[in-house]
């Protein structure tokens, strides 16, 4: 069931939970764009797996558009082109690693520059901009996003480039893409990067709401199988696409034609598990937040998180990660809780069909100071959630379990 309301006088479809409704055809443009069998001679349905790293010329530089495999590939092809299609953007680019899109953005940047950055973000992000970019004589100040006045506030004649995650990792934080994107614009030359790794182009496109590049940890919900490692960056603007794919070239940050395969087979299904992810996580996060061992779930779905009505305008729907305080906010409750769970299991990453459960104080976010981590609110006490596939009463059955061991 669905209704059109009104905002900004833009109308737009609201699907029964009060997120926006999915924009039609996702799941269609996810099974054919990029590989309508009639391109290859052996008509397969399924796009052929390249793994030739050169390819024949008729003459010296008389190549048929692929001449070596770091520089083009007809697998990693296929998987671009439909990511660029799945975020309505003009031009996808596959990396090596999430990792490996971030470094080859910031390569795009000179000594002397400033970037300013969400102050909740991916450990491993964190660790990157704060360590390599300083080393590059980068420099990086971090705000939080949420607060329209300090991101603006932060903005200098040397920034380049503006970088946040929303919703963020692990504190769930949403962060308006829409204004932020519209502030940083007034000033001319600086790229707006969102990290959209725990929503996935299914659930939010950051380039209609404004940014310059849409980036990716495909080695999460896009791939959806927790056996790759990969990245993308995804943006319209031409001169931009070239001078990254020029890095991807130069930087030599490609993947395996063998993992873009399989991202491109996980696309397949993205719609599908989305939807399920998101139904599992919300019953978890409404179980939790009636649970007595638990301060308090942070879930963009509640009605309870301070950004619930962003996140409805904003996206259309929330995946399978959320966190979640104990009671207690020691060690040792939050690894007995930790070490009891049987159907989750206990590891870094998320979004795959498999439920995981951490503890980011020392897993994800260890990489970061003990006083950003707690000004943040990432204690000893703060579990994150990768709510999979498996049956609800399970998972919930499985927490339950573990928490009545407090
Ligand atoms: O692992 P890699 O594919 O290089 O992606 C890094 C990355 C980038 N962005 C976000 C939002 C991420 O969550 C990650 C990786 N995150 C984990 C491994 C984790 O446990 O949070």
């Amino acid at each position: 069931m669905s209704t059109l309301e009104s905002t900004n006088g833009l109308e737009q479809i609201v699907a029964a939970d009060g997120f926006r409704a999915q924009p039609k055809g996702f799941a269609t443009k996810a099974i054919h764009v990029g590989q309508d069998p009639e391109q290859w001679t052996s008509m397969a349905v399924v796009p052929p797996i390249t793994m030739s790293a050169t390819f024949k010329q008729r003459g010296p530089a008389q190549h048929s558009g692929y001449e070596y495999g770091r520089t083009e590939n007809p697998s990693r092809n296929v998987l671009e082109k439909c990511l660029a299609c799945l975020d309505n953007g003009k031009y996808g680019l596959a990396f090596a690693s999430g990792h490996g899109v971030a470094t080859a953005i910031i390569t795009l940047l000179k000594a002397g520059d400033h970037i300013v950055a969400s102050d909740n973000l991916y450990g491993g992000t964190n660790r990157l901009l704060r360590n390599f970019c300083v080393d590059m004589n980068i420099a990086v100040d971090f705000v939080n996003g949420t607060d329209l006045e300090k991101v603006k506030a932060a903005l200098k004649p040397s920034t380049k480039l503006v970088w946040m995650e929303s919703p963020t990792n692990p504190l769930m934080k949403v962060i308006d893409i829409e204004a932020v994107c519209a502030e940083v614009h007034r000033v001319a030359g600086i790229l707006v990067v969102v990290d959209n790794t725990f929503l996935t182009s299914y659930f939010q496109r950051p380039l209609d709401l404004g940014a310059d590049i849409v980036m990716y940890s495909l080695t999460k919900y896009m791939n959806g199988h927790s056996d790759v490692v990969m990245g993308a960056a995804i943006m319209n603007d031409e001169a931009l696409y070239k001078k990254l794919k020029f890095r991807q070239n130069e930087t030599g940050i490609v993947p395996s034609p063998f993992d873009c395969y399989l991202v491109n087979r996980g696309l397949k299904t993205l719609s599908l598990r989305m939807e399920r992810h998101k139904l599992n996580s919300l019953a978890i996060a409404k179980f939790l937040e009636g649970h007595p061992k638990v301060k308090r779930v942070l879930h963009p779905g509640l009605p309870s998180h301070p950004q619930h009505e962003l996140a409805k305008r904003q996206s259309n729907g929330h995946s399978g990660i959320m966190s979640f305080y104990l009671n207690g906010d020691g060690l040792e409750e939050s690894t007995l809780f930790l070490k009891s769970l049987k159907v989750f299991t206990l590891a870094v990453s998320l979004g795959g069909f498999e439920s995981l459960a951490e503890l980011p104080a020392l897993m994800s976010h260890s990489s970061e100071s003990v006083e950003h981590r707690s000004a943040l609110g990432i204690t000893d006490g703060l579990i994150r959630l990768s709510v999979g596939l498996e049956d609800v009463d399970d998972l919930i059955a499985d927490l339950e379990q573990s928490l009545n061991k407090l």
